[in-house]
């Protein structure tokens, strides 16, 4: 199911995320530019919840269908469990993969790596990759840590040569170069998607570093 090219280009985006009300067109555009996967990630002041936040995930899991990206839930293993989302993305304090393996078999499951201290206290045995950051400062995640640079993702893949590694935090198409030459297997991106004024182009740009 999970192979790691489908790093390459990982969208992450919620109501939140985008202006008012343009997550489902800003997804549309972005798949059609070639994303090569997507995290709902409904957090922040305009989160939506319960049946709301059902209904809009249903909605946006049945547009990567029809471009066979994979929609992988942030955090709720309830709601990837009732909508039989393609994986889970699970943060360090989240649900442990432990108490979720039995429900994810033949799911993509990533995990939330922000230094080697969480890296050797994290059972990796079901995880199919790393989101390891944030690399540089961002403004869309409101309790990330101290940013580790591009060396954070250079050490990481010396530490361990096999894991698919995607980066995030703070990732554009200038820096993105960098950040494949430092080892790791994709980026990770919300606002330079999400913001964007022309996002087939940045999607285009993110791309071309695997040609
Ligand atoms: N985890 C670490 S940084 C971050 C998350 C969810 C936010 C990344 O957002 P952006 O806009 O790509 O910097
Ligand atoms: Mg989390």
């Amino acid at each position: 199911m999970f192979n790691k090219e489908m790093l390459r280009v990982y969208f992450i985006a919620g109501t939140s995320d985008v202006p008012d009300g343009q997550l489902e067109n800003v997804l549309k555009s972005a798949l059609e530019a070639g994303i090569t996967m997507y995290q709902f990630r409904e957090k922040g002041p305009h989160a939506l919840t319960g049946d709301d936040k059902e209904a809009l995930a249903i909605r946006l899991f049945s547009l990567c269908k029809a471009y066979n990206v994979p929609f992988i839930v942030n955090d709720d293993v309830s709601l990837a469990k009732k909508i039989d989302a393609d994986g889970i993305h699970l943060g360090q304090d989240d649900e442990k993969i432990e108490n979720i393996i039995e429900d994810f078999k033949g799911k993509i499951i990533g995990l939330s790596v922000g230094n080697f201290e969480e890296y050797d206290q994290s059972d990796l045995t079901h995880v199919d990759y790393i989101g390891v950051g944030p690399v540089y400062e961002t403004s869309s995640k409101s309790d990330a840590k101290k940013p580790g640079g591009i060396e954070l993702i250079r050490k990481m893949r010396l530490y361990d040569e096999d894991i698919p590694i995607v980066a995030i935090g703070g990732i554009t198409s200038t820096n993105c170069e960098m950040i494949i030459g430092s080892g790791a297997d994709g980026i990770s991106t919300i606002s330079s998607i999400a913001r964007s004024k022309n996002i087939p182009q940045v999607v285009t740009d993110y791309l071309q570093y695997y040609k």
